[in-house]
């Protein structure tokens, strides 16, 4: 039995007690050199860490969430007979990590690689030079941004499966810790783009014209981050799919103020903050279980209406990475102090990068609510396959005419976008009628 050697943790640019996000080999398994062993993710990148020789896992000494630093002890490994002799370094301090130089959220995007960095990841590099496009895949395969690719967080085994389904991991978004692309979420991006009759044209659209910017002076080049990649495929996805339509109205929120105001106290004992859109969020709810339509969606087909009987509201967030949207789990069975400690919690979540896949999944119905910084109105844009989203201004004082004379009266401008197939303008101009009355209702809401 050859003698079994360590393998230990290399070096990963001085970083500290890092997080092991994935153990890709088990006890007793037969590995080649280059196999990735465990994936690891520093603040600013995941890396994989492959295996020094070929030979079989005699003892994995680590599990997924432990912390490692440059030396700490991954696994012993026999290495094969007929394999060449390990090298020292490559066995005692470890390989070269082969990092998939992929932004992570609350990270900082890295620069794009250097052309030369292919040859720093073995794994995705042979697997492009191999990837044999067979004509069902020779349509995703086709459109590769190779720059986004290399900088999609996901490991060198996702990367060669993408490469080999010809899958463009920029245009994926990631379910696993951190939103990191797994193997599902490839094949899952896959069936869609060989089942949707949608995908074909969009690579006829016209495009817009190409600019050398630096013929005219000066420019700088930053490369857009991770979240705001993702996030544009899927609005410039939404925007392209579905009709929008957008219907605006005013609330006349004057008595809600008044009642917010009251209510500042019993919320600082609550250690919550009543912002306005705390009660946007339950009017909300209110009037999706008036107009079920809102809160429903597409079936694939394209052809039915799947009905949703939760209430699970998501809202738009303004982060130093991008826009992300957190989902409020169940809203309609949270009072508003609870609504405002879930809205706090998952905002502070989402600035600091740390929201999980769950955290931003499942949503029925957004808002958008641009109320904390000024605007009269906007068309957001439908957070498909949600059919509407609600669109929410900064409130001011306007003159209202009542009982034969104007008085000054607090209005909040909403403005909500929906898609046409589903809901037609009479329907849309009811809800949004309703869901102005409901925030003028003060009992109704508190
Ligand atoms: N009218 C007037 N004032 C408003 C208001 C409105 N509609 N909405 C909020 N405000 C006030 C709040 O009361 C608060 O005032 P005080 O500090 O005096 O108490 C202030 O504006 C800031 O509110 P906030 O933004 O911290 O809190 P929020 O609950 O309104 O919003 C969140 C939370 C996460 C939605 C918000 O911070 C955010 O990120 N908004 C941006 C969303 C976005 O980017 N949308 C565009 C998506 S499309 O690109």
């Amino acid at each position: 039995m050859a003698t079994a050697i360590e393998v230990l943790v290399p070096d990963i640019g001085g970083f500290k007690d890092v997080s092991v996000i994935d153990v890709l080999v088990k006890d007793g398994q037969q590995v080649d050199k280059e196999t990735p062993l465990i994936t690891i993710e520093t603040e600013k990148a995941a890396m994989d860490v492959p295996a020094p020789a070929a030979g079989r896992i005699a003892q994995v000494k680590l599990k997924q969430g432990d912390k490692v630093s440059e030396g700490s002890l991954i696994l012993l490994l026999e290495p094969a007979a007929a394999a060449p002799a390990v090298e020292p370094s490559a066995a005692t301090t470890g390989a070269a990590a082969s990092a998939t130089a992929a932004a992570v959220p609350g990270g900082e995007a890295p620069a794009a690689p250097p052309p030369a960095a292919a040859a720093q990841q073995p794994a995705a590099a042979s697997a492009a030079r191999a990837a044999p496009v067979s004509p069902p895949t020779a349509r995703v395969a086709a459109s590769i941004d190779e720059k986004a690719f290399s900088r999609a967080y996901a490991s060198p085994s996702v990367r060669k499966f993408a490469r080999e389904v010809g899958a463009d991991l920029g245009k994926i978004a990631g379910t696993g810790p951190k939103l990191r692309i797994t193997q599902d979420d490839v094949k899952a991006y896959v069936k869609r783009i060989l089942t949707s009759p949608a995908a074909a044209p969009v690579s006829a659209l016209p495009k817009v014209p190409e600019v050398d910017f630096a013929k005219y002076g000066a420019v700088e080049v930053q490369p857009l981050s991770r979240i705001q990649r993702i996030s544009g495929a899927r609005l410039q996805a939404s925007w392209i799919n579905l009709p929008h339509v957008t219907q605006h109205d005013d609330a006349d929120i004057t008595e809600l103020e008044a009642a917010r105001g009251s209510l500042k106290a019993r919320a600082a004992e609550e250690e919550v903050k009543l912002t306005p859109l705390v009660f946007i969020i339950k009017a909300c709810i209110l009037s999706l279980q008036k107009f079920p339509r809102f809160n429903a969606s597409l079936d694939a087909s394209g052809e039915n209406l799947v009905f949703k009987k939760y209430f699970n509201i998501g809202f738009a967030a303004d982060t130093p990475n991008g826009l992300v949207v957190p989902v409020i789990r169940d809203a309609d069975r949270l009072d508003i102090f609870q609504i405002a400690r879930a809205l706090a919690t998952l905002s502070a979540k989402a600035r600091a990068g740390k929201l999980t896949a769950a955290e931003m999944q499942g949503g029925c119905f957004t808002i958008s609510s641009l109320g904390g910084i000024g605007g009269t109105a906007f068309t957001p844009i439908i957070n498909a396959p949600e059919v509407a989203i609600l669109g929410v201004s900064k409130s001011s004082h306007k003159p209202v005419f009542e009982d034969g004379a104007f008085v000054p009266r607090l209005m909040l401008p909403l403005s909500l976008s929906y898609d046409h197939r589903v809901i037609d303008g009479a329907e849309a101009a009811r809800f949004v009628v309703f869901l102005a009355k409901t925030l003028g209702d003060v009992k109704a809401l508190v």
